[in-house]
């Protein structure tokens, strides 16, 4: 008898279990409820939903249907519908999604967007193109997370209803990769560029050159190339992008709205240059190849003037690649060349990229050279320098190493990673504000934020997601989200409803445990 009841009760369980299961997924109603990163300025909900289905037809304005065709493609692996992508004046009355440009609305500025959630449709407006793409990651983030999954789902596609009105708070929201100390192939760089962007990250920064590789084709000198390429840290095999797929990367990533910063570093961080051609050394021999990761020990020849005529074949070269407006020249840890070489070699090198239409960028310590109001220092160690730097008007990129740098270790039990600047778990990474964290630096002097993946100890995509994921997310929204929105506590419970996203965008993630996630 008590056998019999008890497999009565287990066949009960197993039943109700089952029913339970069966029942078709709740439908999201309250759209304040959503679980956005970043989050953005204004939500509110109207309580019904919109459901897509293979009848939903995307409308686009006229001139927008690339940005109507990338959320049709977006959508077409998971839910299975080859969503027609049709060009009108205005909306229709109902199963649609509507793309158009309203150009009239100041508060939204370049890349803001406003989004309207109906039972009957979804109309997205912005004045650039730029904010109806940021739009469609939020109605990504709407869909439930099985969106992101390569594979067809069985899903019940509803977005909760109501009015999102998002604009980011800072212009400049980007990441860098180091290419250098290991070299990673198109394809993960292109991995990278999409998960930015999922985040609305716009900048994309590759350290081209270091020590221990230069990974850019340059025509005029092929040997940087073919021999400083030829290895990285540990003594791998290395490898560079030809022009042509820089070019590819570059298309990339402005279809994506992100704009690539290329970095040569100088004058330190050259030995890759230094043994590729022995004229750039003061004493005209060329180097050993380096595989080590000590920092500070190679200088290009300051005084010689075969080394400007380099910078500048490299920089010209680089320029006519890259249609955003910056080059990013290092100056970081020269610690091989006299402070009275350093200089004057920052002021020429400035003039290079200049007379070439671009803006310099350089990390903090060239804000001792003569910079002025059109530069960007990028404050990584030293916050006296970026103090110079806004003395002298130049604007600050934040990349505050004991905040946002992605090499650091989340602690000392992290499989990979430095530690040279702090642990910086995933609360350690977003519970600061690049406006409040110095003294003398106000939210005016700052264009935005970056955080950098140094590449000493990764070694492939696995090692980038490791470090980049959770963190990167938090970047993200202090790039975007106002200040008065931020914090902690609602933050860490959004980002743990992200564990089942990330999983379908197969990103291999820490499992921070000051993180809820939900699972
Ligand atoms: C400092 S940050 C460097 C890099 C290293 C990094 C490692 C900066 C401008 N220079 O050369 O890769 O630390 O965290």
């Amino acid at each position: 008898m008590q056998i019999l009841k008890l497999t009565f009760f287990c066949l009960a369980t197993v039943l109700v279990t089952f029913l339970f299961s069966c029942q078709p997924p709740e439908a999201p109603t309250d759209l304040t409820q959503a679980p956005l990163i970043p989050q953005p300025v204004s939500v509110e909900a109207t309580g019904t939903s919109f459901e897509l289905t293979d009848r939903t037809v995307v409308c686009v304005q006229e001139g927008l249907e690339n940005v109507g065709q990338y959320l049709a493609d977006k959508l077409a692996p998971a839910t299975g519908f080859e969503l027609a992508v049709k060009t009108v004046d205005k909306a229709p009355s109902k199963r649609y999604i509507y793309l158009s440009l309203s150009g009239d609305n100041a508060e939204l500025s370049n890349e803001g967007y406003e989004l309207a959630i109906s039972k009957n449709g979804v109309n997205i407006t912005a004045n650039q193109p730029a904010g109806l793409f940021y739009a469609i990651q939020t109605v990504l983030q709407l869909l439930p997370a099985s969106i992101e999954s390569g594979e067809k789902q069985a899903g019940l596609w509803k977005l909760a209803s109501g009015t999102i009105k998002d604009f980011p708070t800072y212009s400049f929201r980007g990441s860098m990769l180091d290419v250098s100390r290991h070299f990673f192939s198109v394809g993960d760089v292109k991995r990278y560029i999409d998960l930015m962007a999922a985040f609305k990250m716009n900048v994309f920064h590759l350290h081209l050159s270091d020590d221990q590789g230069w990974r850019i084709e340059i025509k005029k000198w092929p040997n940087l190339t073919t021999h400083g390429g030829s290895t990285e840290v540990g003594g791998g095999e290395g490898g560079f992008y030809t022009q042509e797929e820089y070019a590819d990367i570059v298309k990339y990533a402005q279809d994506r709205f992100i704009t690539i910063i290329p970095e040569i570093d100088m004058p330190g961080h050259t030995n890759a240059a230094l043994a590729s051609y022995p004229e750039l050394n003061c004493d005209g021999k060329a180097t050993e190849l380096y595989t080590g990761t000590e920092v500070g020990f190679s200088s290009f020849c300051t005084s010689k003037e075969i080394t400007y005529q380099f910078i500048d074949d490299v920089v010209s070269e680089l320029a006519a690649l890259t249609p955003g407006p910056y080059i990013h020249i290092g100056g970081d840890e020269s610690h091989a060349t006299k402070k009275e070489d350093y200089l004057p070699f920052v002021n020429r090198a400035k003039e290079i990229v200049e007379s070439h239409g671009k803006i310099m960028i350089g990390w903090d310590e060239t804000a001792q050279a003569e910079i002025g109001a059109n530069n960007l220092v990028q404050l990584w160690n030293n916050a006296d320098f970026a103090k110079e730097a806004v003395g002298k008007g130049a604007k600050l990129i934040m990349s505050p190493a004991t905040k946002s740098y992605l090499d650091m270790q989340y602690d000392s039990t992290s499989r990979i990673g430095l530690h040279w600047a702090a642990y910086i778990e995933v609360d350690t990474g977003y519970i600061w504000d690049p406006a409040t964290l110095f003294p003398g630096i106000e939210k005016e002097n700052i264009i935005g934020i970056e955080a950098p993946l140094w590449s000493e100890t990764v070694t492939n995509m696995d090692d980038i997601e490791y470090l980049v994921f959770p963190r990167l997310l938090g970047y993200a929204e202090i790039g975007w989200s106002p200040a008065t929105v931020r914090d902690w506590e609602t933050y860490k419970i959004r980002l743990g409803q992200f564990a089942e996203r990330m999983d379908a965008m197969e990103i291999g993630f820490y499992r921070s445990k000051s993180v809820p996630w939900a699972e």
